[in-house]
């Protein structure tokens, strides 16, 4: 291997590919194929059996195979996470769309179709790193870039807003959300008292968790939901010229969400839905794309639209500054070892390059010391995370940093400090003018201001801008969002956790308050009106946006049955049809088959994005059968019409609807296989049909 990370941009640069592979990281894979075991230390061994003394012996302490075999085991884990520990990573390259110079100095962005390698980890926040996927929570979106200036990092989420201003808050929150401390339940789940009670106690919460509460939550996937960097960062050109910007990376997938129930169900049934998504689409060379895109703000802005670019729980409506598109980026390679690529990957929002600065957030400012911390802490103390291959910058790394535990380096100039004339004074600092070297935007400044512990007025209203979310949600959407509190706050057991909650739902909507009053038996509120209003904005639901661009790699069950050959030949038809548009069908029956994927005791509605009945099929919606639980095959149907999934049969496969009408939108009854498959793939852009679910009066 030739060692370093100058030898990596070599092999980087050198290999013709497009960044976005990961040959960058060929010098470290390990394969076994057609070699003999060894010890860690290189020596050829049986590690199959202990060393003993006879056949019936006991193990002798001399067994060196034994040892480094099980010393090796016992330390296979590094600690979790101690929030996003549960993710799935991937690789890709970030595109240019144009030389943005002009606004930044970052190379990355300083040409149209330059492309740099990407790695990005999506996760969910509160759960454990085994907890299942369609928990509803935030979700991590955290980006870094390999550019030829060094890492930069944007550590973001799926929701533009956060839930505190202040990272001295971040402990009470974690530890409000994570599971109670004395029982360790519930796992990777805000329905419980001391999450609602901080949230309630924390009015900056609110904004948030709107957002949580509705399809942001429960995203169908990783591939259907957009990111943001949450923070105002800073641009700055060569000049020192400075612009506040909000990043937004917004999927070309179309954004898609399940409800409730789903996701519950799907958690039991396929914990893994997630990343099995993302795996299954990268492998199947369907690569997910996003956008990337920036809303420019000038440094005087800052208090310009009401609130303060400062405040990490404010989005900039895009009335006020439209999102220029800046780039894009593909995810187009899997990771080839889950631990050493993805639960290694270590991102840091202090990982800058030139050309991009920070703001005076506070969350952000507090941002920049912990990550790092963490990292050493998940590192076992060692500073050297850095050069694990997934975190190696692709340039060279020169400074006066050296040794600490696992140093890969072999560092030859002995003259490691500065400043030194011995080694001609190198490495030299780099700044704006010299050596293209990251510079802090020259139109920062403190103001003369006293130390306090306070936070600013300008960060104290929290009901404005959560009251904008709800005012502009389909009321579809409003629904979800209300049924979702009403889960949430009857799992609670403290009726003041519940009353202080509802007193904030009434400073956003007296209408929201109520309507989750009445289902916790609570008397209704009075209007608290001091921040009502009747403003709107667009993009922010994950309901009603229109048609998806894209259906690749949605699932389809097909329901057949063993006992008719026709209904197992026309299943296969609808498979194929679907296949040729790009749909993963599955054809299920009561047992494994040709052509049949799926039984009726392993198939559940939450599997599919669709479900559509073959002709033929009466008797599996008749008769009962002990290769699957009581009324499976129609319950199947049932959930995917409540779920408000595309479903759909070709002739008698009508009758397992007992209880649906044809004319409702969303269900499809004909006679021929391809015009089933036809309609299903323009149903599946609908995604939900969000009338089947009821509205409250
Ligand atoms: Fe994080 N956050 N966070 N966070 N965060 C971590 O770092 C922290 C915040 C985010 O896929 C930790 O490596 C503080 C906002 C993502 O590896 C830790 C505050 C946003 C990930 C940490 C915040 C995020 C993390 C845990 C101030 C969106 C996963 C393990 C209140 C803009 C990254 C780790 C990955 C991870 C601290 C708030 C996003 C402890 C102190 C705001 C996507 O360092």
């Amino acid at each position: 291997m030739d060692g370093g990370a100058s030898g990596i941009a070599k092999r980087a640069e050198g290999s013709g590919k497009l960044p976005g592979d990961d040959s960058f990281l060929d010098g470290f894979v390990v394969d076994d194929k057609d070699v003999y075991t060894t010890t860690d230390f290189g020596t050829p061994v049986n590690d199959r059996t202990s060393l003993k003394a006879g056949k019936r012996g006991p193990t002798l302490l001399e067994d060196f195979v034994y040892r480094t075999k099980l010393l090796r085991f016992d330390r296979e884990r590094i600690p979790e996470r101690v929030v996003h520990a549960r993710g799935a990573g991937a690789h890709g390259y970030f595109e240019s769309y144009a030389d943005w110079s002009n606004v930044t100095a970052a190379s990355f962005l300083g040409k149209a179709g330059k492309q740099t390698p990407v790695f990005l980890r999506f996760s969910t926040v509160a759960g454990s790193r085994g907890s299942p996927d369609l928990a509803r929570d935030v979700h991590g979106f955290a980006l870094r870039f390999y550019t030829d200036q060094g890492n930069y990092d944007i550590v973001g989420n799926n929701i533009p807003v956060f839930f505190i201003q202040d990272a001295m808050q971040f402990p009470d929150l974690v530890h409000s959300v994570k599971p109670q401390p004395d029982r360790e339940i519930p796992q990777a789940a805000t329905a419980h008292d001391t999450a609602w009670d901080f949230f309630s106690q924390t009015p900056s919460t609110l904004h948030t968790l709107l957002w949580a509460l509705s399809g942001h939550g429960i995203p169908r996937s990783f591939r259907h939901m957009d990111g943001f960097g949450v923070h105002t960062f800073r641009f700055v050109n060569d000049e020192g010229k400075s612009k506040l910007i909000k990043y937004h990376f917004t999927n070309k997938q179309g954004t898609a969400s399940l409800v409730w129930p789903e996701a519950q169900a799907l958690n039991g049934k396929n914990a893994d839905s997630h990343r099995e998504d993302l795996w299954n689409a990268i492998a199947a060379g369907n690569f997910p794309e996003w956008e990337v895109g920036v809303q420019i703000m000038d440094e005087e802005d800052v208090t310009r639209f009401g609130f303060d670019l400062l405040d990490p729980t404010k989005f900039v409506p895009v009335e006020y500054v439209p999102i220029t598109p800046i780039g894009k980026f593909v995810l187009n390679r899997n990771v080839r070892n889950y631990f050493a690529e993805t639960e290694q990957s270590m991102f840091c929002p202090g990982h800058v390059v030139r050309g991009i600065d920070f703001t005076d957030d506070p969350l952000l400012q507090g941002r920049l010391f912990s990550y790092v911390d963490t990292h050493l802490h998940r590192n076992l103390g060692s500073p050297n995370f850095e050069q694990i291959p997934i975190n190696r910058p692709h340039v060279p790394v020169h400074n006066n940093a050296r040794d600490g535990a696992g140093q890969h380096m072999i560092h030859t100039n002995i003259y490691a400090y500065s400043e030194n004339t011995l080694n001609g004074g190198a490495p030299f600092a780099a700044n704006q003018t010299r050596g293209n070297g990251f510079f802090t935007a020259p139109a920062r400044r403190v103001l003369d201001a006293a130390y306090l512990r306070e936070v600013s007025p300008t960060f104290m209203d929290y009901w404005t801008q959560p009251r904008l979310f709800w005012n502009s949600l389909p009321k579809e959407e409003q629904q979800m969002v209300v049924n979702a509190a009403r889960f949430e706050l009857s799992n609670i057991q403290s009726t003041k956790v519940r009353q202080n909650v509802l007193a904030q739902f009434n400073r956003i909507s007296n209408e929201l308050a109520n309507r989750v009053a009445v289902a916790l038996g609570l008397p209704q509120l009075g209007p608290d009106p001091k921040y009502y209003h009747n403003n709107k904005t667009v993009g922010v639901s994950t309901f009603g946006r229109g048609p998806l661009p894209s259906i690749i790699g949605f699932k389809v069950g097909i329901m057949a049955t063993t006992k008719d050959s026709q209904s197992l030949s026309q299943a296969k038809q609808i498979s194929d049809a679907l296949t040729a548009k790009g749909l993963k069908p599955t054809v299920i029956a009561e047992t494994l088959f040709d052509g049949v994927g799926a039984t009726y005791s392993g198939a559940d509605a939450v599997l599919f994005d669709a479900v559509v009945v073959a002709d033929n099929t009466k008797e599996v919606f008749t008769k009962g059968s002990s290769l699957y639980p009581t009324g499976r095959p129609a319950q199947i149907l049932r959930d995917a019409f409540n779920y408000g999934k595309p479903v759909g049969a070709v002739g008698d496969g009508k009758s397992g609807f007992d209880s649906v009408k044809p004319d409702q939108s969303g269900v499809y009854f004909t006679n021929s296989a391809d015009d089933l498959a036809n309609k299903i793939a323009e149903g599946l852009k609908t995604f939900k049909f969000t009338d089947r679910f009821p509205l409250d009066e």
